[in-house]
This record gives structure tokens, sequence and C-alpha cells, in this order.
């Protein structure tokens, strides 16, 4: 099969804009552009090969040697959802990957392979959904973690409450578990055997808009792409018992462009979850602690048992769940014992926008609790 830019066009064709190429990273382009380079984004990577949309047509790809030889591995490999630039130099089939752009947002969490290692999972991702199923009570403590990690990206969190119809009757409750557990995060419900919320989503991952979704196997997260794209696109499987390998239906990342001009990610589903360089995400996670805490006598108050703690007053005075304390404590605990294995010079400094939206948030807490 010839895989050449300039060859690989007809169904495949997929207009650039959108699948996300907006003025920012046009911008980030433009001196690639000059270089000749053509844009593209990566849908999937198989063996270090990522899969490229351009707007020819998906074409299979070959890093530059200068990105394999890279010591930053977490910007010189490419993920699903980066953009890059693309050349096909005389003599060669398969199109060279010579540039990755910078990630508006990354989604990482630690390499579970590596004692401190980070692993990007996926790039330049708007909306990060939170995926549980109705089929029981949602866990808070995993929907808390998980969270974090969205936070985290960069991206904007939603809870997503799949198969609505398996749970018996009158939601209210269990979504009131779930509000406490998100504060300041839109929670949906959906069921892909009713159809029920499925055009919400639809609404939510407009042209343009980049999606994925976070969420243990079997709650669905193939299933509802089906359903969003209208036919059979994603392997499903009924659930089956725990036989430790080959449980995950979705084996690799990968972009599926919706009808509606958005693109969902979809996503093995994950068992290993531990955080990364998460201090950010977890004050967005927990922003009533957060505006808690400033009341705090001591400015290092680590909530236990220092004198003048606002956040123990708070839970004594049950206007702060004792569970979200505990959730609070041991995540933050988590990413202390991680810090204190990395090298401290190494580490990245990471600073992105989701700081001005968690503040954003916490004045919101704020305002709510004095008015
Ligand atoms: N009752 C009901 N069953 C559903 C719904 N959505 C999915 N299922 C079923 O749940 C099972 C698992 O669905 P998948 O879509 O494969 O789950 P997944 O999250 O993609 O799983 P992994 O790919 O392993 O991460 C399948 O048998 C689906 O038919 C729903 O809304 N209601
Ligand atoms: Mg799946
Ligand atoms: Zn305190």
């Amino acid at each position: 099969m010839d895989e050449s830019i300039e060859h690989s066009d007809g169904p495949l064709l997929r207009d650039l804009t959108s699948l996300g190429f907006n003025e920012r990273f046009q911008a980030l382009f433009a001196p690639y552009a000059d270089e000749g380079l053509l844009p593209g984004r990566v849908s999937r990577v198989d063996r270090g090969l990522p899969l490229v949309f351009t707007g020819h047509g998906e074409v299979r790809v070959e890093p530059a040697t200068h990105l394999m030889k890279s010591a930053d591995q977490a910007e010189s490999r490419a993920v699903v959802g980066d953009w890059v630039g693309l050349t096909t130099p005389d003599g060669h089939n398969m199109p060279i990957m010579e540039a990755i752009l910078p990630r508006a947002s990354s989604f990482t969490r630690k390499d579970p392979g590596e004692a401190t290692g980070e692993q990007v999972l996926a790039a330049n991702v708007d909306i990060v959904f939170v995926v549980h199923a109705l089929s029981k009570e949602p866990n808070l403590r995993r929907l808390e973690r998980e969270l974090v990690l969205a936070w985290e990206s960069g991206a904007r969190p939603i809870v997503l409450l799949t198969k609505a119809d398996l749970w018996p009757e009158g939601l209210n409750e269990v979504l009131e578990h779930v509000a406490s557990a998100s504060p300041g995060v839109d929670v949906f419900t959906t069921s892909s055997v009713t159809g029920l919320g499925v055009p919400d989503i639809a609404e939510l991952i407009g042209p343009g808009v980049t999606a994925t979704m976070l969420g243990a196997s079997g709650v669905g997260k193939s299933t509802l792409i089906n359903r969003l794209v209208g036919e059979e696109v994603q392997k499903t499987k009924e659930i089956r018992e725990v036989d430790g390998k080959g449980r995950h239906t979705t084996v690799a990342r990968e972009m599926v462009p919706l009808p509606g001009g958005g693109i969902l990610i979809d996503t093995p589903g994950m068992r290993a979850l531990a955080l990364w360089d998460a201090s950010d995400g977890i004050d967005s996670a927990f922003p009533e602690i957060v505006v808690l805490a400033e009341d705090c006598r001591f400015r290092d108050c680590a909530h236990n048992d220092e004198p003048g703690c606002a956040v123990r007053a708070a839970v004594e005075s049950g206007e702060l769940p004792a569970r979200r304390l505990d959730s609070y404590r041991s995540l933050t605990t988590e990413l202390e014992v991680l810090a204190a294995r990395q090298d401290v010079a190494g580490r990245s400094k990471k600073k992105r926008e989701d700081k001005i939206l968690a503040k954003t948030i916490r004045r919101h807490y704020r305002d709510h609790r004095h008015h």
C-alpha cells in the first residue's frame, strides 16, 4: 500500500480545523510551514510508529532520528492528539515526523513500569470524561483520583455516569454522592441502550473539540463512542469474570472523529492510575479543602492534630465529610512519596492554565461559604 502523503486521499480526507487545528496550533506551526512541513494530528501509535491524520488522508509515519535520540522522552515521543510536522524526503515512502508542536494540555500518569517515570497518555485534549457505570454505586475514591489526573491535564473534567438503564430507581441519591466527590465539575448521565443523554455528550464535543475518557474496563466507553458515531467503529464486549489478562476490550488509545466534527479518544480501561506531579490537580479537585485551609493557624498545616486547624474543625462541625479529608490526605501523601523519590533538579516545571481555573473555582467556593 502506498502511504506517502501525496497519494493517500479519498475517504480518509479530513478537515484539519474540525480536527482541532485552531489558531493557536496554526501559529505554532507557521515556522514549520515555512520549512515546507505538512501539519497532521497523531490518531494512534503502534510500536512507536504514529498514525497521522493530515489534510490529505491518514498516513503511517516514522519519527525523525533527532526525536528518537532526544533524552526528553515526554516531549519527543508523539502521543495520541499531538500536532506534528511531516516531510517526505526524496526516495522515502514513509513520511518522516520532524517536529512535535508544544502541547496545550497533556494527560499524564506515573509510568506503571518505572519508579519515577512520567507517561504521557494523550495530548491537546479539551475535555476529560471521567466515566463510571451505574451498574453499581460508583467508587468515589477512584472517582476522586481520576478527577485529580483530569484536572492536572489542563483539560476540563466532566463526570459521565453510563448505563443509567441499569440503575434500579431514583438517581437523586447517587447523584448527590457523586457531586460531593466532584465539586465544580459537571455530571452527565447516559445510557447507550436507551440513548438517554447521548445527544448532550455529542453537543459537548463540537467541531474542533477533543475529548477523551478515563474509566475502568467495561464501563461502556467504546459502546458510547459507537452510539455517538452511529455505527460499530470500536469493538465492545461483555464484561468477563476477572481473569487477570485479556480483560480489556480496547487495547490502544485511538482518536475517533465524530459526525458532529469533534474528536473522542477511546482509551483502554486503566487499573494503575498513579499520580504524577499532580499538586495543582489535587488543589483543583479539592477546592473546598484548599479554601478551608486558608483559615488554619499554620500555613503548612497538614490537618492532622495541629492546633487551630480549620479543616478538622469543619469535619467536626459536619461542614466537610470526613471521607473528603481522608481522600485528600492519601492523595497528598502519594505525591509526597513520589516527590521524595524524584531527583528534584530533574523535575518538570510545567505550569498550566488550570492554575487560573483552580483559582476561579476556589473563589466560587469561598463566596459560596461566606454568603
Ligand atoms: N445496560 C447497559 N450496558 C452497556 C451500556 N454501555 C455499555 N454496555 C455494555 O457494557 C459492556 C462493556 O462495554 P464496552 O463499551 O466494551 O466497555 P469499555 O469501557 O470500552 O471497556 P474497555 O475497552 O475494556 O476499557 C458491553 O457488554 C456493553 O454492551 C449501557 O448504557 N447500558
Ligand atoms: Mg473499550
Ligand atoms: Zn489544617
